[in-house]
Order: structure tokens, then C-alpha cells, then sequence
């Protein structure tokens, strides 16, 4: 197949997305590419999966005391050793791992970004041959450039991502990130192992025909939640309705497909869980990042998910996430509820 010469590579775009800044040093685009380079290395394990004896638990729990597949710590590795050795990364965190990662040597004492990452959400789906994928979020450290991070650097409320993105790898492997500037989506040509720009300045549909929540929790959701899923399964004049459901139980794909053809994902608190299940600065933050860049929404039920002022690594959070109608739909019905 001959390469069409005006599609962009997934470094080529963050070049000349570079020259709109002429006082940027390259770092941001370094990073975006070693986190590209990681995820073709967990791409490759992820495809053999089925066929080297890789599955299966590697007999460790992680910090909220999960099982633990063993291409979790493979992806975690991965992502942690590439941000390591290049040079825009000050340090990490990872759902994987109990406490951040400070690589403090001399060169990455001096970068000006810290990176955090679930290296591998949706892994209990491994097994049975559904999509899964890499999440991860950068910000501006707060402290002293030259000397190590620290934990502020972690702890930044969303809305201070410099960028944000995910790796789906699924029928095709696809990278999609966000900065201020907006959302593209590459898909790894896995002839030439690069990423192509496929999805360029993606836009969230205002509303879609998709809601997706584990419907098995329904009663167990607060009254406003549930009268919303009861209103999506209904004929309305406005919304179009009724809506299909859709859950993979896999959040990368579940939101990847929201944010391309319009819907919305909702995870809940429940009576057992009042904080939900996801993890705020893996999960919630990087994706309400996206989604708000390319038009949508994203809160917790009470506040945008971005202005969530964290104060534990590994938080969590109920999530609402989606087109912008469909949201502000929920939150109607979740204020109304209230009254
Ligand atoms: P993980 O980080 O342990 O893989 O869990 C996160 C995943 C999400 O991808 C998905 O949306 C959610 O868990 C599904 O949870 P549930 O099975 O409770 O619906
Ligand atoms: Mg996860």
C-alpha cells in the first residue's frame, strides 16, 4: 500500500502543532511520543494475548486490592521505563502502583511535566478478547524545576492538564489526545508502526442515541440517576429517545464511542459505593478533560469533574460523562430529585 505523503504521523502533527507556540521546547511533543511508543509495545502483547501463555493472574493484588493480570504490570512497566528514559518527565503515578514515582536524576529533575496513567483499564476483560486500553493525563509540576517532584504535582485538580488521552486496542488501535488546542485521533498503521491522523479536531456530538451504565447496579442508584435511565428507555419528543444501551464494562471503549458518535456514560455512587468506582486522577479527569475539549460534558453529579481538588492518589469518584444535551438531560433529573 503506498503511503499517502498528506496524512500526518502522529509526530509529524505534534510538531506543527508545536510551531502555534514559539516559545515550546519540544517536551510535551517528546512525551506524547513516548507514550506512543509504550502503548505499540503493549499493542503487541495485547494482540499475542491469546496466543503466549501471558493470562492469568500474576498472583500480586493492587492498591485498591484487585486482582492483577499480569499485562497490567507488563503495560505499567512499559509506559513507566519509556517516561523514565526520555526526558519530559519528572515522574509518575499509576493505578497499578500504591505511591508515585519520582525518577529524580539530573535531566528528569529538570522536566517540566509529571504524567499519570492507568496502564491498562478494562483488564478483567482480557480473557475474553474485548477491547481494553491505556489512559493517561499530564500536568505542569507546581514545584521547583531541578529539584525532584512532589506529591503537589499529583495532586492538581483536573482542570490544570496540560493534555490528556488514551490508547483503545480494538479492532484497530487507536491514540486519541487532547490539549487546548482540541481532540485528534490517530490509528496505528501497523505496516509502518506509526500512528496516522484518522479522527483530525474530533467534536463531541451534542446528543447521541447511547447511554451506558451497568444496568445490573440500577436499584442501588440514587432516585434522580434512576429516573433518568427510566427516561432514556422511553419515547420523548425532545431527546429522541428511546436511547439504545450500550456497556462493554471496558471505560475506554464505552467513552471512545460515546465521543465519536454522541452518548453518555454514567458510573454512579451506590448504596455499598458512595464514591463510585472510578479513580479520579486515571480515569475521571483525563476523560473529562477530552470529552470538555471536544464539546461535551463531565461532572460528579454536584461539580465539573475538573474542579475536583484531589487529596488522595487513588480517589475515586462517581462519573457523568458525555454529549453536552444528554448531560444536562441527567442533570435535570438528578436536581429535580433533590427538590
Ligand atoms: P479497572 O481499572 O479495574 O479495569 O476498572 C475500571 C473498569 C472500567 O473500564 C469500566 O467502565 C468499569 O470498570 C466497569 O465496572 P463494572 O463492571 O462495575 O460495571
Ligand atoms: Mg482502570
Amino acid at each position: 500500500m503506498a503511503t499517502n505523503r498528506n496524512i500526518l504521523t502522529l509526530d509529524e502533527f505534534t510538531i506543527q502543532e508545536m510551531r502555534a507556540f514559539p516559545n515550546a521546547t519540544g517536551e510535551l511533543a517528546g512525551l506524547l511520543r513516548d507514550i506512543g511508543l509504550a502503548a505499540k509495545r503493549i499493542n503487541v502483547e495485547v494482540n499475542r494475548a491469546g496466543l503466549v501463555d501471558i493470562l492469568g493472574d500474576d498472583g500480586s493484588t493492587n492498591v485498591q486490592g484487585e486482582e492483577v493480570k499480569k499485562l497490567d504490570v507488563f503495560a505499567n512497566d512499559q509506559l513507566m521505563g519509556v517516561l523514565k528514559h526520555g526526558i519530559s518527565c519528572a515522574g509518575i503515578g499509576s493505578e497499578e502502583l500504591d505511591d508515585i514515582v519520582l525518577f529524580d536524576d539530573e535531566i528528569s529533575n529538570k522536566a517540566k511535566y509529571i504524567c499519570l496513567f492507568d496502564p491498562l483499564d478494562g483488564s478483567s476483560n482480557i480473557d475474553v478478547n474485548v477491547s481494553i486500553g491505556t489512559i493517561f493525563s499530564v500536568y505542569r509540576r507546581v514545584s521547583e524545576l531541578g529539584k525532584p517532584a512532589t506529591k503537589a504535582d499529583f495532586l492538581q485538580a483536573g482542570n490544570q492538564q496540560v493534555a490528556a488521552g488514551y490508547v483503545v486496542y480494538g479492532s484497530s488501535t487507536m491514540l486519541v489526545y487532547a490539549t487546548k488546542r482540541g481532540v485528534n485521533g490517530f490509528t496505528l498503521d501497523q505496516s509502518i508502526g506509526e500512528y496516522l491522523l484518522s479522527h483530525p479536531n474530533i467534536k463531541c456530538p451534542t446528543i447521541g442515541k447511547m447511554y451506558s451504565v451497568n444496568h445490573g447496579n440500577f436499584f442501588v442508584f440514587e432516585q434522580g440517576v434512576k429516573e433518568y435511565i427510566t427516561a432514556c428507555q422511553k419515547k420523548n419528543e425532545t431527546n429522541g429517545g428511546p436511547y439504545t444501551q450500550r456497556y462493554i464494562g471496558s471505560m475506554v471503549s464505552d467513552v471512545h464511542r460515546n465521543l465519536i458518535r454522541g452518548g453518555i456514560f454514567l458510573y454512579p455512587s451506590t448504596t455499598s459505593k458512595p464514591k463510585g468506582k472510578l479513580r479520579l486522577l486515571y480515569e475521571c479527569n483525563p476523560f473529562a478533560f477530552i470529552v470538555q475539549k471536544a464539546g461535551g460534558k463531565a461532572t460528579n453529579g454536584v461539580i465539573n469533574i475538573l474542579d475536583i481538588v484531589p487529596t488522595e492518589l487513588h480517589q475515586r469518584s462517581p462519573l457523568y460523562i458525555g454529549s453536552k444535551f444528554m448531560m444536562e438531560e441527567l442533570e435535570d433529573f438528578m436536581e429535580k430529585s433533590k427538590k
